[in-house]
């Protein structure tokens, strides 16, 4: 039977499973990603384990997301990074030089390939034919020590684009339908491969728009054939050696199928604070606006910036607004300063900011309090962008520059009657200026020997933590709701991302979102620990293990939820964190915050079956949860930390 190209991808590096929906599958993985606010925990990871060099084909760490210097914790920890790229053997891309996804597909990308990223846009690279994803960091460093990666084999979700996208929309508007038509979890343990004559119109760039953002959808990753369209793009970046061709078969079948005409489609945009909050831009144009944000690895190509300048080529934008622009990397910056792009841009009042991810995480950029902020970025999860009462909307490069413009919510098709503007329909130049100079290579195996790690003040080593016990009384100290995301369990933003490589210092923000005393009153049970009980999508967003590990370092044992979004799920079993599944909606209805849960004979109930038995001490009543732990995983658990297991496998070879 014919393949699809996720069947392919999966075949080609399956080392453990059989390819059974659902089976647990071992991947090898030959790239791995990383960027600085996850990588520093990688990289102390990798060192405990005591692998001297990196056995992938290729590693490569980046510095993108904690770029602002206000004191000396970011700098300390680029210098960590650079040392720990030298030691153990990765590329080492400088600050400044780019985000972390974009900078990976022009450089290093090759159709065929596998990559595990620390970043949940990694995906982003399926634009060009790779199988990518997004994993905890414990996961990468373990692809870095050469083991496979571990997942639930998914289903293939086939999406025939047809048509041709109309003027004024484009790419971004593609993936906000795909999230109106199917929400936050709507591909959750799928596989999305987009495939079809719509294909020809969307450049690498388009696509890796599409595949950044599958990750909004809970997907496990997102694929692109690697077509014509992709040898161009390797060839512009003066790679062209690197392509090979990969398509589906003409026999292949998907187990969902979905098709989008793409001309049928308009501009939309996603709504506070949830990417899956999708409107089309006519049902809320009209709103005042602060602020316009075009830039991240949502909207990364030449073209999102050449898109947006010469809309707002030769005005100015509104007096109110703050119009934010975020290059994707030095070379995109060098090409549009070559194109004259730039100038168009900062002509018309646009601010521009380094390289990099920047307020797409709150590092910087805060909009101001309760006011509308229009971004291309990928998320708009409550609070994240900086400012605690946010208003952020996603939305394409063209609705933001619109917007820039008039001051208020626009949908840029109406641009053509309001500034009698013709469509700019802008594209990469065929011949591109590359600038790989802030990319270090690593160096030989040799000179490395004897280099230290450069540790300033603001590393500090991970915390061990102890197996699980038998007998627990856990208070529930907090009881939230669905779809609660990384951003809500362990926020980002300036303040607090510099404390990427100090556990103990960030667990004190801790759900600071959710509840500003769930810090003090979990210090309270540090010790003898608590349950932390969720709704559907538990851990949605980001790959960041720290939204498992400060929890666990306060004093989290048991998670108790309706569903999991899959990389949470994956990092609360590394750090030994039990996470349980109501069977049903009651339970959940019926358990409080304040209550005690009783869980007797813990080791034995998980280790014998799936069903774990447990009663309320508030009301007396029992409940029956389940866990759905693979053996490997409920080692860990067990005993306490992944790290604990690799330190023991490693120990006895
Ligand atoms: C994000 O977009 O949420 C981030 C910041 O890139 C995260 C990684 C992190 O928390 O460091 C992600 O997407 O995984």
């Amino acid at each position: 039977m014919g393949k699809n190209v996720a069947e392919k991808l999966i075949d080609s590096h399956l080392v453990e499973g059989e390819m059974e929906v659902g089976e647990e599958i071992g991947l090898e993985m030959d790239q791995t990603l990383t960027q600085d606010a996850t990588g520093t925990m990688v990289m102390l990871e990798f060192e405990a384990m005591g692998i001297p060099r990196v056995q992938t084909e290729l590693s490569a760490q980046y510095v993108d997301h904690n770029l602002i210097q206000s004191d000396f914790k970011n700098p300390d920890d680029h210098l960590f990074l650079r040392s720990a790229c030298k030691k153990f053997g990765a590329w080492y891309s400088r600050p400044g030089n780019g985000v972390s996804h974009p900078v990976h597909q022009e450089r290093f990308g090759e159709p065929g390939k596998t990559l595990i990223g620390s970043d949940s846009h990694s995906p982003a690279a399926g634009a060009i034919g790779m199988l990518a994803i997004g994993a905890g960091g414990l996961d990468v460093a373990m692809a870095m020590a050469g083991k496979p990666y571990t997942i639930n084999m998914p289903e293939v979700w086939g999406v025939k684009l047809t048509g041709e996208l109309p003027d004024w929309v484009s790419a971004k508007d593609v993936i906000l339908t795909m999230l109106e038509r199917h929400d936050v979890d709507g591909a959750v343990n799928q596989i999305i491969e987009y495939y079809g004559p719509g294909l020809d119109s969307l450049s690498c760039m388009d696509r890796h728009v599409i595949a950044n953002m599958g990750t909004e959808l809970g997907a496990t990753s997102t694929v692109f054939p690697a077509d014509e369209e992709v040898r161009d793009f390797l060839r512009r970046q003066g790679r062209e050696d690197a392509f090979r061709e990969i398509r589906a078969d003409d026999d292949a079948t998907y187990d969902e199928h979905e098709e989008i005409d793409l001309s049928e489609l308009e501009p939309k945009i996603a709504k506070p604070s949830s990417p899956g909050n999708v409107v089309p831009v006519r049902e809320v144009e009209g709103q005042e606006i602060y602020q316009s944000y075009v830039g991240s690895s949502a909207n990364p190509g030449f073209r999102d910036f050449a898109s947006a300048a010469e809309i707002v080529d030769g005005y100015q934008v509104h007096d109110r607004v703050s119009f934010d622009v975020n290059p994707t990397s030095r070379q995109i910056l060098e090409n549009l300063m070559n194109t004259g792009h730039l100038q168009m841009l900062t002509r018309a009042g646009a601010r521009i900011h380094q390289a990099g991810c920047n307020g797409c995480i709150g590092m910087g950029q805060a909009p101001a309090t309760g006011q509308i902020s229009v971004r291309t970025v990928p998320r708009n999860f409550p609070g994240r962008s900086g400012t605690k009462e946010d208003a952020v909307y996603l939305v394409s490069p063209e609705t933001a520059a619109a917007s820039a413009l008039t001051g208020e919510i626009t949908d840029p098709r109406d641009l053509a009657d309001l500034y009698d503007m013709e469509y700019p329909n802008a594209q990469e130049p065929d011949e591109i200026s590359i600038n790989t100079d802030q990319l270090v290579e690593p160096v030989s195996e040799e000179e490395a020997k004897g280099m230290e790690l450069e540790k300033g003040p603001n590393v500090v080593s991970l915390p061990e933590f102890e197996e699980l016990q038998d007998s627990f009384d856990l208070p529930v100290l907090l009881k939230m709701g669905d779809n609660i995301s990384t951003d809500e369990i362990m926020p980002a933003g300036s303040e607090i991302l510099p404390y990427r490589s100090n556990i103990p210092k960030i667990s004190e923000f801790v759900f600071q979102q959710v509840d500003e005393s769930f810090f003090d009153r979990a210090m309270e049970y540090q010790d003898n620990g608590f349950a932390v009980v969720g709704g559907t999508n538990y851990g949605q967003g980001s790959s960041r293990e720290h939204a498992a590990i400060a929890p666990r370092w306060l004093g989290t044992r048991v998670k108790l939820a309706k569903s999991y979004a899959r990389i949470h799920r994956q990092n609360l079993a590394n750090f030994g964190i039990l996470p349980l599944l109501f069977k049903d909606d009651e339970a959940y209805d019926r358990i409080g915050q304040g209550d005690t849960l009783q869980f007797r004979n813990l080791r034995d109930q998980i280790k014998s079956g799936t069903d774990v038995e447990f009663t309320n001490a508030d009301t007396g009543e029992s409940y029956v949860a389940e866990h759905d732990l693979s053996d490997r995983e409920l080692k860990m658990v067990l005993s306490g930390s992944q790290i604990s297991v690799v330190k023991e496998e490693f120990a006895t070879v």
